[in-house]
């Protein structure tokens, strides 16, 4: 009369990746990690060429800032150099820049815009 176990066997551990026993592979279940995507500051350069009123038409236009707010921003560009008009996704900021570009060069005036990771 063979021996009964009185616990039945205890089967080996299964590794994620590995082949088990059984001929079947556990694949590890990959948690998903989206990342916020990236946001790019907007930002007017001073000069000293081109005229005020441009600049604040270009913050009510391009970016929908109203007069006031523009005119501020205007201001503080022209006194530090540099100012933020908006922050975008990568794509809105560079089609923001290319636009304000094309505006100031047609109207003939050097200002300068630019995108910078936020
Ligand atoms: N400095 C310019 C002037 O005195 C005005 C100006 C402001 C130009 C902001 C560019 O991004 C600018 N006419």
């Amino acid at each position: 009369m063979p021996d009964i176990p009185s616990q039945p066997p205890v089967p080996p551990p299964i590794q994620p990746g590995r082949d088990s026993s059984d001929g079947t592979t556990i694949l590890e279940r990959a948690t998903q990690k989206t990342e916020p995507p990236r946001l790019y500051q907007v930002l007017l350069l001073n000069d000293d060429f081109t005229p005020m009123e441009f600049v604040v038409m270009v913050l009510q236009e391009y970016f929908r800032h109203d007069l006031d707010t523009a005119t501020q921003i205007m201001l503080k560009i022209h006194h530090d150099g540099r100012g933020v008009c908006g922050v975008f996704s990568k794509d809105v900021a560079a089609t923001k820049v290319e636009l304000v570009l094309a505006a100031a060069r047609r109207a003939g005036h050097p200002l300068q815009c630019i995108m910078e990771a936020a």
